[in-house]
């Protein structure tokens, strides 16, 4: 069974290598148990791309220390890593050929009954099978053309494909509507009692029933809470909750 991974991040600093001027992050300090859904939310260009973006090392730290479970992933080998962690991107990457295969990605040996249960959880099973191929329907150009949240339905079931131990979601719920949102996370929980999940979010609703919420402003933690000692104690998200 799944644990999931604690992260911790300490004193994190991180700049882009060439970018002058302020660190993109400073000073990043926080823990996410094993199973714990965390938020991330802030204005755009706040860094938290980029803070997710050095759980599987895409980056390595200027300053302080991540660990995942208690070991500092400097010192992990970064393909084992990566194979624990699932980022679902911003703008979804899917390549021409059949769904199947998009889906397959990252797990090439995954049966397909696997790939039918990741695609229910991620709400996309039915648009799928309403198509006369299935699974075998082809993407692309010479194929169907899919929706913005059509493909971000996709990304997220390639995702849950690979059963990672930490699971990322860059704001790709964007184009969902709430529904879907919601039916998505509520599934998600029966998966996610064994999966970390960070959850980057532009709507409050979208993380306000995570087990925490991280409000990042210019590169700072501003916050860190439940949606309600949020609304009490940090300006920052009162006023995205007000936007
Ligand atoms: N930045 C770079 N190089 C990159 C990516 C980002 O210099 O390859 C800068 C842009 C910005 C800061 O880092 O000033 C933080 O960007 P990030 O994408 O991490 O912010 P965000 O909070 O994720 O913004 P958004 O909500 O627009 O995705």
């Amino acid at each position: 069974e799944r644990q999931g991974c604690q992260i911790d991040f300490e004193n994190v600093s991180f700049a882009y290598e060439g970018a002058s001027g302020d660190p993109v992050l400073k000073n990043i300090s926080f823990t996410c148990l094993p199973g714990e859904t965390i938020g991330i939310i802030g204005s755009t260009g706040s860094g938290k791309s980029s803070l997710v973006s050095l759980i599987p090392r895409f980056y390595d730290t200027s300053a302080g220390t991540i660990r995942v479970d208690g070991v500092d992933i400097g010192k992990l080998d970064p393909a084992k890593l990566r194979d624990q962690i699932a980022i679902v991107p911003q703008k979804s990457i899917l390549f021409s050929g059949t769904i199947e295969e998009n889906l397959r990605w990252g797990n090439e040996h995954a049966a397909l009954d696997e790939i039918i249960q990741a695609a229910k959880m991620a709400e996309a099973h039915g648009f799928i099978t309403s198509f006369p191929e299935g699974y075998e329907t082809i993407l692309g150009q010479r194929g169907v053309n899919l929706s913005g949240g059509q493909k971000q339905r996709l990304s997220i079931a390639r995702a849950l494909v690979r059963k990672p131990d930490v699971l990322i979601l860059d704001d790709c719920t964007s184009a969902l509507d709430t529904t879907t949102e919601t039916n998505i996370k509520e599934s998600l929980k029966s998966f996610a009692s064994g999966v970390t999940c960070l959850l980057i979010a532009q709507r409050i609703t979208s993380v306000m029933d995570a087990d925490k919420i991280i409000v990042m402003d210019d590169g700072e933690i501003v916050g860190i809470g439940t949606h309600e000692t949020l609304m009490k104690s940090c300006r920052v998200y009162v006023e995205i909750f007000q936007s």
